[in-house]
């Protein structure tokens, strides 16, 4: 079966990337040696969101276990984009597949900073706009607002010749509308959905689980709602569309790309079981076969009835 596709020019083995923030690629190394990188979970490499300077993230708790999902109120933790420039940039684009590095920032600026600095690394293969994390709070509004999306891309957008992926929020009624906003000033692609608002609650002292009282929910149990956005989204631009939200097998990547998206990303999932990009990858493969696909393009092709 052959899973080979692209995005925005990259080449990619399979379709199967991960989520910004849910793999720690430099860990896994680690942790597990050579073998990581000798068979990598992933076709394409995302890296965690860097901000202009460093941050310590959230106050404890951070995690909460959800029916079917996790809520996560990690709030951005790292290491600033001059260490992540001389420091783990250095390492992620020896990855064995291509790299986006994902950058969310406060202001237009702070924006266009990240995007030079990070544009001008060889063997950086495309860049992440983060506009839709939901446990920062950011002067921006840019993921809720299309004016603002097109206005921030429409800085970012001379800056270089990269891809630009815009990561949208589920976090409001019309997704689409920024989607089709960021089409009209330069995007490349766009990715969704980042984690849907959420609280949890500690019964036993009367109060929120998460330090910061709230957080954003992922895994399968958002998984209906991101299939509507990736299908609204998919509809209503001609970018290629990078579809995630509790994506934990072939048959779930599978429905994906059905509803649209051209390539899918692996997040929750990979808390739980860190190969878990190799399972989805040969669980598509069986899915594509049952469905009686002969390939990834003849199910990117195929449109919902
Ligand atoms: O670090 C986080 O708390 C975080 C980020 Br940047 C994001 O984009 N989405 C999310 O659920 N958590």
């Amino acid at each position: 079966m052959d899973l080979s596709t692209e995005i925005c020019g990259i080449p990619l083995e399979s379709p199967v990337l991960n989520g910004s923030g849910t793999y720690d690629a430099l860990a896994a190394q680690r942790a597990f040696g050579r073998a990581v990188i000798d068979d990598f979970p992933f076709a394409g490499f995302v890296s965690k969101t860097i901000t202009r300077h460093p941050r310590a993230g959230n106050p404890p708790h951070r995690l909460w276990e959800a029916p079917s999902g996790m809520i996560n109120s990690i709030g951005l933790p790292n290491p600033g984009l001059e260490r992540f420039v001389e420091g783990d940039l250095l390492e992620l684009i020896e990855l064995p597949v291509p790299l986006v590095v994902s950058v969310m920032a406060d202001s237009a600026e702070e924006f266009s900073a990240l995007v030079e600095a990070v544009a001008n690394v060889p063997g950086v293969a495309g860049i992440e706009l983060n506009v839709s994390c939901p446990n920062v709070h950011s002067g921006l509004i840019v993921g809720e607002q299309p004016r603002e999306t097109e206005n921030l891309m429409k800085a970012l957008r001379p800056l270089t010749r990269l891809p630009i992926m815009i990561k949208l929020t589920p976090n409001m009624a019309n997704p689409h509308e920024v989607a089709i906003a960021a089409e009209a000033s330069g995007a490349d692609a766009i990715s969704l959905i980042n984690t849907i608002k959420a609280a949890a609650i500690d019964r036993n002292h009367n109060r929120t689980w998460l330090g910061v009282g709230g957080g954003g929910l992922s895994g399968p149990a958002v998984r209906p709602i991101a299939l509507a956005q990736v299908r609204a989204v998919s509809d209503a631009v001609d970018l290629p569309v990078v579809g995630m939200g509790g994506i934990a097998d072939g048959e779930s990547a599978l429905e994906f790309i059905l509803a649209g998206a051209k390539v899918i990303a692996v997040g929750t999932e990979n808390f739980r079981d860190p190969r878990a990009g190799i399972s989805v990858r040969d669980g598509l493969v069986s899915a594509l076969e049952r469905r009686g696909f002969s390939s990834l393009a003849e199910a990117q092709a195929s449109t919902l009835s």
